[in-house]
């Protein structure tokens, strides 16, 4: 199937889940949202709404004279629908980030009667409609509105105390193996996230046979490699931290700690000299990073990442750490810092006399990835549409440009050499169907460099992952959020060589249909390639009582290879092949 042009499907109710709430959850917007609540159909709320997947204890709020009374049976019941459903994107303090305010000088203003229709029906610009797709009864709804008028509850902090009571070293260093202790390719191996279970399972890259699954923190999220290659460091949403030791006979888990409430991000030393040393976990809540030594997990040091904005410099108390970045210039991390809008980069080579330097970038810092040459760090900032270039060699801001589209959404990104502009970072866009090409190469190519060269158009919105690999000449854009099911199916991929026009076609993929699954939505998610840059392994990721699969592409032919199905791959989402985690190939 060949496309010139993709058909503009504009991501309303997704889109949702990153549009920004642009400081006040004003009176006019009340007014004119009300009367398009009614009527707003949109689909089942999709998984990529933020959620506070574990509650955290939370105490309740002292309730004021005026504000709905709530026994302290129905506190508790708002608190946890809460915190599963809307914190991510409200905020747990309800200050805003994604979502709109809803402090209760906001919601006061807007009323009982408009809060509950407005968690009825949803709103085009992305409140999912809890009533009437039927995940929120109308007396949760009521009970939500309710909650609403009262003042918000916050959740404890999470301290030493907390997580060494968590920390748990399952085989100690000194029983580890020595050398590894299994014939796995160990540089093809992937790690691939199963969700719902709360597990990864990892699967040799060569035979396509899952290796061993193993027990993960809560909803799953990413995986990281150690430098050596040996370790691979597994963070679920309950902000557990999992350490897999891949020499032992059968890779399994040798220590864990939970590092806070939720988190999103893991990362590790990568800088000579300090290969295995420590790992940083970041947390959504508490807003705070924690390095811990690297082969126990043993937590050392814990920094709050509260302070002020990067704009207003007004004091922002929930500050999520969301990805984080392991410079090869220095022995620094770079954190993006989502509310602050701050590219934090962290010196970890005197964790006593720990130097932290804050660049200011751009707010709502969210994913992001390195240009080729590891230099220059491109941090999206989706919800201004945005996207925030760093110099990790000189550790100072480039610039910040517009990405071209609505909600740049890169993952780590793509890296391709355009055939007119050179080296290029690649962003596609969770809110609309544009992929954004962003010149790298300030000697070679100036005029181009960290500027928007082209744009072009996609097969919609719901854009997660682009995927290229510096073998390969062809660059990979899935759609997994689309809410039509032919896109969020399917693949589409570019011949690199085709972007020399001014619209250049690409190929459709029917990964979905490949994998023989005829039931679900089939949502393709994130392409990531093997060792060698030959094939590219997609999720096909239904919901956990579906068959799922993964399905492997040629690159050369772009021909099914491969489908990988097993009653145990329920809701595989991201894959991290070691080999290319570990080096940053992207
Ligand atoms: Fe992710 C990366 C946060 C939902 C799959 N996701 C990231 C990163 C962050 C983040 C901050 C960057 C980490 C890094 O590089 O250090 N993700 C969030 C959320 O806050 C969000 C929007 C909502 C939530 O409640 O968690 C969210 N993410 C999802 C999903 O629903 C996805 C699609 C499926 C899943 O397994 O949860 C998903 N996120 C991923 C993947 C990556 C990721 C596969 C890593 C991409 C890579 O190539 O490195």
């Amino acid at each position: 199937m060949l496309r010139t042009r993709g058909k503009i499907m504009r991501f309303a109710p997704l889109g949702a889940a990153l549009i920004l709430a642009s400081g006040v959850w004003s009176a006019a917007l009340a007014q004119e949202a009300a009367p398009q609540v009614k009527g707003h159909e949109i689909g089942k709320v999709p998984p990529y709404v933020p959620s506070m997947t574990e509650m955290p204890k939370t105490e309740q709020a002292g309730q004021k004279p005026g504000s709905p009374q709530l026994t302290p049976e129905e506190f508790a019941a708002a608190n946890k629908i809460f915190f599963e459903r809307c914190a991510g994107c409200h905020g747990v303090l309800r200050k805003g980030a994604t979502g709109k305010p809803l402090t209760t000088d906001i919601t006061k203003k807007l009323g009982y009667e408009f809060l509950r229709d407005f968690i009825n029906y949803g709103s085009p610009a992305g409140m999912p409609n809890w009533g009437t797709s039927g995940q929120l009864t109308p007396q949760q709804i009521d009970l939500m509105a309710r909650y609403l008028l009262n003042e918000p509850a916050t959740p404890p902090e999470f301290g030493m105390k907390d997580m060494m009571a968590t920390w748990k070293v399952i085989v100690p260093v000194d029983q580890r193996p020595t050398k590894k202790m299994n014939d796995f390719d160990l540089d093809n191996i992937f790690s691939v996230t199963l969700r719902d279970a709360g597990e990864v399972a990892l699967i040799d890259g060569n035979s396509k046979k899952i290796v061993t699954r193993l027990k993960t923190g809560y909803a799953v999220h990413i995986s990281r490699m150690s430098d050596s290659g040996r370790y691979i460091y597994v963070i679920g949403r309950d902000a557990k931290v999992s350490l897999i030791d891949l020499w032992a006979p059968t890779p399994n888990v040798v220590a864990e700690v939970k590092v806070g409430a939720e988190a999103r991000s893991v990362d590790v030393s990568k800088y000579k000299g300090y290969e295995d040393k420590y790992a940083i976990a970041g947390d959504y809540w508490p807003p705070q990073f924690v390095i811990m030594d690297g082969p126990t997990l043993k937590p050392l040091r814990i920094v709050s990442t509260r302070g002020m904005s990067e704009d207003e410099q007004e004091y922002i108390p929930e500050s999520r750490v969301a990805a984080i970045f392991a410079s090869q210039y220095a022995p620094e991390w770079y954190l993006n810092l989502k509310e602050r809008g701050v590219v934090l980069a962290v010196d970890y080579s005197d964790l006593k006399n720990l130097k932290l330097r804050e660049i200011y970038a751009e707010r709502f810092l969210h994913d992001g990835g390195f240009d080729r040459t590891g230099r220059y760090l491109f941090s999206a900032a989706n919800a201004r549409n945005a996207i925030a270039i760093t110099d990790t060699k000189t550790d100072k801001l480039v610039t910040v440009i517009k990405s071209g589209g609505a909600t740049p959404h890169p993952g780590r990104g793509a890296n391709i050499i355009h055939p007119k502009y050179g080296p290029v970072w690649v962003t596609g866009h969770l809110g609309d169907e544009t992929i954004s090409f962003i010149g790298t190469d300030p000697v070679h190519h100036p005029k181009e460099a960290f500027k928007v060269v082209q744009t072009v158009q996609g097969q919609g919105g719901g854009d997660l992952f682009v995927k290229s690999h510096p073998g390969s000449k062809h660059l990979y854009v899935d759609t997994p959020l689309n809410p039509e099911a032919s896109i969020a199916s399917t693949v589409a991929v570019f011949d690199i060589a085709d972007l020399a026009q001014d619209k250049p076609q690409y190929k459709v993929l029917p990964i979905g249909e490949w994998s023989g699954i005829s039931e679900g939505m089939r949502r393709i998610v994130q392409p990531e390639f093997n060792k060698a840059g030959d094939e590219v392994w997609f999720s096909v990721w239904n919901a956990k009582s579906q068959q799922s699969a993964i399905v492997v592409v040629d690159d050369k032919t772009l021909k099914l290879k491969a489908v990988i199905k097993d009653a145990a791959l329920i809701t595989p989402t991201g894959k991290f092949n070691t080999n290319n985690t570990r080096k940053d190939v992207y």
